[in-house]
Order: structure tokens, then C-alpha cells, then sequence
């Protein structure tokens, strides 16, 4: 039995989050550049997006009604309490997402998590073999699904599958880790096309497929033993650049850049971080570099000030408990040795934020510092630059970030290499105005031209020519 959806999306969470009032539930479409670029897509294929829709539903309860939002049907899945402990926060996310960023904390491998993974990447499958129609394209998101493809080619040999991996994927001597690392891959080579932020993704995968599975990968394709090829490449994932310049550019979000400098004191500098609560982002750093640039008294408060935005993020995660205490209390500190009453040298918001505050501050900020010690891309990076328009802002910018291989205007700097790290925030502090312009129009220049959309549409023609002759 096939589905009516000549384009299906597949990702662990669907782009809308619920908003619940007395008259019941409703659902609003989220931000986010992801479902920017492919909503059109959606809209114009009759094209459905199957996904969790992030509440926990009881163990056995079938799933909720497939809806329309904003043109796209949406077909949701359940997950329960413990699919969510072991497939969510277990294997994907205390497993995969630590070994995938280079194990910058240590990862957990439990054996009934890998349970979960496959039997919920199972329902994925299921789902999406439903809605496709015959000879669908089918575009499975991220490592929460790395078994769909297998799965669902198994199921419908008929479809084109792509895959788009937006986190790092490590090199060999790492991946070996992992429990169940040929089913990994071999869930990936059911697609026929796999996407990744870099071209070393790429490489690492197919120099993988040699080493755990004896294939014989030649240039960027691997050939399977069914005679299937399987390609992969780079697509570096980007935002909806103009969506931010013109939020930036409106006189309420300029209006309350201007008001949040004053809030802040006029300080010459002010220092901005964005980041979810993530042990990747390097935050601690952050913080100690701002603190030792503090005690040296290269910095001064009220004269520069620091405001780090994080969002809260998987906070059931022991790892990211801990996290969220060394932050704290590396704030306090810095505030307790170096804030003044009504002056606090770090201005810590464990917040959400709304697109156009998010803009304010991008505008307000003489530096953005994003210094993960790795990222696959880094979208704050890219939306920063997006939002000045007025060519003004500095730049620094972690090597260890996707995004640092098309931002080479920025300060690019080795984030566990605090000296160094040292030196570039001085430079980005003094900047002299010409510069900082020269840097800011480059990067916006390459950014308008590779922009969210022009990724999804680089991805989808790439996997439209799959199987064909060149
Ligand atoms: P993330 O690790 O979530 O994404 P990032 O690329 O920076 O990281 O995207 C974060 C998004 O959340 C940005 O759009 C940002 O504006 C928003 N955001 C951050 N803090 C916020 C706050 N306090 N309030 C509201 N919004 C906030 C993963 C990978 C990245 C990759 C993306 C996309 O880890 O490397 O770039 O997917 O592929």
C-alpha cells in the first residue's frame, strides 16, 4: 500500500511547537531555518512531514491524526517515557551526540538504548512507507534516524532517499566506539544520497564503509553488493538570510537594539554569546576568558560587558545538569569579583528567546563570540552577520565550527587555546570601523548567495540526479 506524498520529510521532532489554551490545542509552525526552506517544498509537492511532535504519550496509545499546517501535512508519532529515555536521551543523545563531536565529553553506551533506537527508527519507517507514493522522494533528517533509510528501502525499494546529517560525523579511530557501528552504517547506505556540513563528513563516512564493512568506496560514491551506488557529499546547511536582514532592519528590532545598549550601561563593548545549554558550544571557556581578560584589566566593567544567552536544553541529562551548574557558577563569580551594584560584568539569561530579541541583541553586539569546541555548522554564527546590515559587529569564530570554512572574514580561532582566544577578542574589541566593514560585507555577501534555500535545493537536485547517468 503506498501513500499519496510524492515528497516526505522525516525528522525526530516536527516543525511546530503546541500552544494550549482553554479552547483546546493548536499548533504553531516554529522557527527555524529547516522548515523555512522546506516548507514550499512541502506546500507544492502535497508533501507530508513525519515527525514527534515532542509531548510523551503512553506506552501503546496509537498515534494522533496526521494535520495541516501552513500547507504541509504533518504526521505525527508518539513517543512514550521510556522510548524517550533510551531512544531520545539514551542512544541519540548521550551516545551518538558525544561520540559525533569528537567526545568532548565522554559517551555512555547502554545496550537497551540501542533497543529503543532501532524499534522507534522502525515506526519512523513504517510511517513514512505509508504516506510516500510510488517512486517518492524521501528526505530523512539527522543522527536520531540514521537506520531509516535501510529501513524504509526495504520496505519500498521504489523510493529516492536522501539523508542530511547536521552534526559533525566523526573520523575512523572515534566511530569505532560504537556499539552496532555496521548497523549504523548500514542503515545510512540505504539511502542514495547522504549528506553532510563537510566534506571530511563525507570522507569519514566512506573511508567507514571500507573499514567496518569491507566496500571498496572510489571517489564520492560506494557501490553496494546489490549493485546499488551510494553517493555522498558536502552541503553546508545556511538560514534564511533575508528573513533575519530584514527582522534586523526593522525599526521595532532597531529600536530595541538601541534600548538594550542603554539598559546595559553605553558600554564600548559589549560581548555576545547564543547558544543552547551544550557542553559543545564551549561556553565555560567562554567565561574564563572573559574573567582572566577581567583580572588582567584589559577589560574593565562597566566598559565592557558580557551577555551570554542559553537556551535551555535536554535538561534531563546528567551531563547537561552538570553543565548548567559549572556555568553558574562560573557567572557568579565573575560577578561576585568583578560587578558592581546594578553593574554585573555577565549578564547570564537561561532563556528562550523570540526571533526579534534575538535580532536586537545580534544588533546591539560590538562582538559575537561562538567558540564551540565542535559544531557542524553553527547557525548563530551565520544569523549574526545576516542581521548587519549596517556592516558594523565583529566576528569570532571557533576552526572547529562548520561554519568557520565559509566565514574566513571572521576572527578564526582555536578554542581550546585560551592565549589565543585572548588576543583575537582584544583585536575584535578594538577594531577600527573600516575593517570591521570590509569583514561584515564579505561574509554577507557569500551568505546571501548560499542561503537556506539554495541548500535545500543544492541537496534535493543532487539527490533528483542520483541513479542516472551523468
Ligand atoms: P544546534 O546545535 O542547535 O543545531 P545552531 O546551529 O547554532 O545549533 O542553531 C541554533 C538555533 O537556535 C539558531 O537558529 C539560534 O538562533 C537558535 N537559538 C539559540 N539560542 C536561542 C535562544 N536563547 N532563544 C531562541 N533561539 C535560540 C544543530 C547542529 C549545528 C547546525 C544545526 C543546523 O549542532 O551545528 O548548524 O543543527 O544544521
Amino acid at each position: 500500500m503506498t501513500g499519496n506524498s510524492s515528497f516526505v520529510v522525516v525528522a525526530n521532532r516536527l516543525p511546530v511547537d503546541e500552544v494550549r489554551s482553554p479552547e483546546g490545542t493548536t499548533w504553531r509552525r516554529s522557527p527555524g531555518g529547516l522548515v523555512t526552506a522546506l516548507q514550499p517544498v512541502l506546500a507544492q509537492h502535497k508533501g507530508t512531514w513525519v515527525g514527534w511532535t515532542g509531548g510523551i504519550t503512553k506506552a501503546g496509545r496509537p498515534a494522533p491524526d496526521p494535520f495541516e499546517v501552513d500547507g504541509m501535512e504533518l504526521c505525527p508519532l508518539p513517543l512514550s517515557a521510556d522510548e524517550m529515555e533510551r531512544y531520545y536521551e539514551g542512544f541519540s543523545n548521550s551516545s551518538l551526540w558525544p561520540l559525533y563531536h569528537d567526545a568532548v565529553e565522554p559517551p555512555v553506551y547502554k545496550r537497551r538504548w540501542w533497543e529503543e533506537y532501532r524499534k522507534v527508527n522502525q515506526r519512523f519507517a513504517d510511517a513514512t512507507a505509508k504516506v510516500a507514493a510510488q517512486g517518492a522522494t524521501v528526505w530523512v533528517q539527522d543522527y536520531q534516524l540514521q537506520l531509516v533509510p535501510a529501513m524504509l528501502r526495504e520496505q519500498r525499494p521504489d523510493l529516492r532517499i536522501g539523508f542530511f546529517l547536521h552534526i559533525p560525523f566523526p573520523p575512523v579511530e572515534l566511530f569505532m566506539q560504537l556499539p552496532r557501528r555496521a548497523e549504523v552504517l548500514k542503515g545510512l547506505l540505504g539511502a542514495d544520497l547522504v549528506g553532510f556540513q563537510r566534506p571530511l563528513g563525507a570522507h569519514n563516512f566512506l573511508q567507514l564503509t571500507r573499514h567496518v564493512l569491507g566496500l571498496r568506496p572510489r571517489g564520492d560514491s560506494v557501490e553496494l553488493p546489490d549493485g546499488r551506488t551510494v553517493l555522498a557529499g558536502a552541503f553546508p546547511i545556511s538560514i534564511d538570510f533575508v528573513e533575519m536582514e530584514r527582522l534586523a532592519q526593522s525599526e521595532e528590532v532597531r529600536q530595541r537594539a538601541a534600548e538594550i545598549r542603554e539598559e546595559l550601561g553605553r558600554p564600548a563593548a559589549i560581548i555576545l554569546g547564543v547558544d543552547r545549554l551544550d557542553y559543545t558550544k564551549g561556553i565555560e571557556r567562554r567565561l574564563k576568558i572573559f574573567r582572566e581578560l577581567l583580572a588582567e584589566k584589559r577589560l574593565t566593567v562597566p566598559g565592557a560587558v558580557m551577555v551570554q544567552v542559553a537556551t535551555p536544553s535536554r535538561e534531563r541529562i546528567e551531563q547537561y545538569q552538570a553543565l548548567r551548574v559549572k556555568v553558574e557558577r562560573e557567572v557568579g563569580r565573575i560577578n561576585g569579583e568583578y560587578g558592581r551594584v546594578g553593574e554585573p560584568a555577565v549578564h547570564y539569561l537561561h532563556q528562550s528567546y523570540n526571533r526579534a530579541e534575538l535580532a536586537a541583541l545580534y544588533l546591539a553586539a560590538d562582538v559575537m563570540m561562538v567558540t564551540p569546541l565542535r559544531d557542524g555548522m553553527n547557525l548563530v554564527a551565520k544569523e549574526y552577520v545576516a542581521a548587519r546590515a549596517d556592516n558594523g559587529g565583529a566576528l569570532v569564530l571557533s576552526e572547529f565550527a562548520g561554519a568557520a570554512a565559509e566565514l574566513r572574514q571572521a576572527f578564526l580561532c582555536n578554542p581550546h587555546d585560551l592565549d589565543g582566544v585572548k588576543e583575537l577578542l582584544m583585536r575584535a574589541v578594538k577594531i577600527e570601523a573600516g575593517d570591521a566593514a570590509r569583514r561584515m560585507r564579505a561574509m554577507r555577501r557569500y551568505l546571501r548567495a548560499h542561503d537556506v534555500q539554495a541548500w535545500a535545493e543544492s541537496f534535493l537536485t543532487a539527490l533528483d540526479r542520483t541513479g542516472r547517468p551523468a
